[in-house]
């Protein structure tokens, strides 16, 4: 195995074990426990075997399986969105939009549909941040709006408008039936409408379960994922502010 090629590890360095879970809908019982390790099989596990069952209801079973795959996967293949912009602290950010923009950078914020998880947005812009890092409502030189829960795109550019946003932050945290995806199509499509190229916000989503290189597909600048720290999101708004305005 060369050093770019690995295998999963469970018990032993490259033994290729993994676990899954999943649930099946059938009550618990031989046959579904064998169902499982079918799946499992089909799925590349072989040899497949369930460590953990649960009924949960009358018709559902829970399923953890542990078993070996033999796929190797090549870490110089794997694509990723880097981050292709510098991680700032808090003086500096400040400093660059004192010098730069020679004015406050207005930010306008919301969980859009019918999603109310706040949380995640909260933990962007609010100054209690996220993982030791306050959030954009700290910086001197951000002045933000958070329209908090279930806000609707239309509500939305009518209050970027009034705030003249340089930056919609929309976070999007329940994607049953794809609604993160179709929720921010709309948005970026309604911003797109409302707004000459030139003029338009910065379009940036957030959410645990985005794709971050899904940019060109949603229509948006910028896609965070899970662990987003508000610092991060404060060094792109500062770069990515900074070009368009060098660009004008
Ligand atoms: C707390 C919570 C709730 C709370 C929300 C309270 C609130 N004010 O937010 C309540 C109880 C209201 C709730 C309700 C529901 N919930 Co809920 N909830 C959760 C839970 C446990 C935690 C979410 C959370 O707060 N994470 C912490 C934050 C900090 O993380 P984050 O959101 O990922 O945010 C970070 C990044 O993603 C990123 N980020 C996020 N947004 C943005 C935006 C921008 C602009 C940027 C830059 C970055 C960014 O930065 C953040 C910081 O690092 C999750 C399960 C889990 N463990 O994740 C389920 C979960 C999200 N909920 C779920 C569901 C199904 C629901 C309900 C539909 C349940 C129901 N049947 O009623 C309702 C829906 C309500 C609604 N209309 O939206 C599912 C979603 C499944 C799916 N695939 O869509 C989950 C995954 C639980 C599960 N495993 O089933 N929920």
């Amino acid at each position: 195995m060369s050093g770019t090629v690995v295998r999963p590890y469970g018990d032993m360095t490259g033994d290729g074990m993994v676990q899954v879970s999943f649930t099946l809908p059938v009550p618990l019982d031989k046959r579904a426990e064998g169902a499982a390790v079918q799946l499992a099989n089909k799925m590349g596990l072989d040899p497949a075997m369930v460590v953990h069952a649960k009924q949960m209801g009358d018709d559902f079973t829970f399923f953890v399986v542990y078993g070996r795959v033999h796929h190797l996967v090549d870490l110089s293949q794997v694509v990723v969105a880097e981050r292709d912009f510098p991680l700032l602290g808090s003086k500096e950010i400040n400093g660059l939009i004192k010098q730069r923009m020679r004015r406050k950078v207005s930010v306008v914020g919301a969980c859009i549909g019918t999603d109310a998880h706040t949380v995640g947005i909260d933990a962007i812009l609010n100054v209690k941040g996220i993982a030791g890092e306050k959030g954009l409502e700290y910086y001197r030189e951000f002045k933000v709006v958070n329209l908090g829960a279930q806000v609707s795109v239309p509500d939305l550019v009518e209050r970027a408008r009034a705030e003249k946003a340089d930056a919609v932050l929309v976070s999007q945290v329940v994607t049953q039936r794809d609604a993160h995806l179709h929720n921010t199509k709309e948005m970026s499509a309604a911003f797109r409408e409302a707004y000459p190229a030139e003029k338009r916000p910065l379009l940036v989503v957030g959410g645990p379960r985005f794709d971050e290189l899904a940019t060109a597909e949603l229509g948006v600048d910028r896609i965070f994922g899970r662990g987003t720290t508000p610092r991060e999101v404060a060094s792109y708004l500062v770069h990515a502010l900074s070009a368009r305005k060098a660009s004008a």
